[in-house]
């Protein structure tokens, strides 16, 4: 009997999705594509993710779905064969699910606020936290060529929004982050990961990018502005 289909629901231009399209083309495993319209959610998303009604969505023959990219990636790299993408060795397996979540936690919360909230006081103490962040990363990162070593793991994956979007954010916000003088190893990072032959295949063109989030700069400056600070 073959592999069961898997499903990705997904939506242009997330962040969130590409995580979890470049997992399975990590993996190779065959996958079908399903491009949510997210202004107008369809049945098949909110009955597959009615808790938090968000994309990306797995689904994997007829099991109920999965939510959530990080998740996702994790059962990818579990239920399937091929070269893994969190490490065997169960310190660096939770040390990896530990900078994963601080991407999620710390780094973009701030990043996000930095990028769009109001020239303020507190504009510039998110600045200053997501630099702290940053820095962090880059310090992790050090003389490696990924997170994940020599290859992309899940840390790689997790902190893609930095090798690809947030370039086109600071484009759009007008407010630079990350120089190439300040965080030089992410910068070298940036560039090996979206130099990925594997990655290519499922980065959205950063034109079409700037195209999408150049109408969506009003929205991202309210939700900043209500982030809790
Ligand atoms: N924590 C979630 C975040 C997913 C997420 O925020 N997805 C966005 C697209 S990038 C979404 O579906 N937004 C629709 C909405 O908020 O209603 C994950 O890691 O998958």
């Amino acid at each position: 009997m073959g592999e069961p289909p898997v499903k990705l629901i997904s939506s242009f231009g997330s962040t969130f999705s590409h995580r979890t399209e470049v997992a399975l083309r990590l993996k190779r495993v065959p996958y079908e594509l399903i491009v949510e319209d997210l202004h107008n959610k369809s049945q098949l998303l909110l009955t597959h993710n009615p808790i938090h009604k968000k994309v990306p969505v797995l689904l994997h023959g007829d099991r109920p779905a999965i939510s959530e990219s990080l998740v996702i990636i994790e059962y990818v790299d579990e239920a399937f064969a091929g070269r893994p993408l969190l490490p065997t060795d169960p310190h660096a397996r939770t040390t990896a699910r530990f900078w994963a979540h601080f991407i999620d936690q710390k780094c973009m919360k701030s990043l996000w606020a930095a990028l769009w909230m109001e020239p303020s006081e507190a504009q510039r103490r998110s600045m200053v936290e997501a630099k702290g962040s940053l820095a962090l990363l880059e310090e992790h990162l050090g003389e490696r060529s990924f997170f994940g070593g020599d290859s992309i793991g899940l840390v790689d994956i997790a902190a893609s929004v930095l090798a690809h979007w947030l370039g086109v954010m600071e484009k759009i916000s007008g407010v630079t982050v990350v120089t190439k003088e300040e965080f030089p190893a992410l910068c070298h990072w940036s560039r090996r990961y979206v130099g990925d032959e594997d990655v290519k295949t499922c980065l959205p063109e950063r034109g079409d990018l700037v195209a999408m989030f150049s109408g969506c700069k009003e929205m991202f400056r309210s939700m900043a502005m209500a982030m809790p600070q």
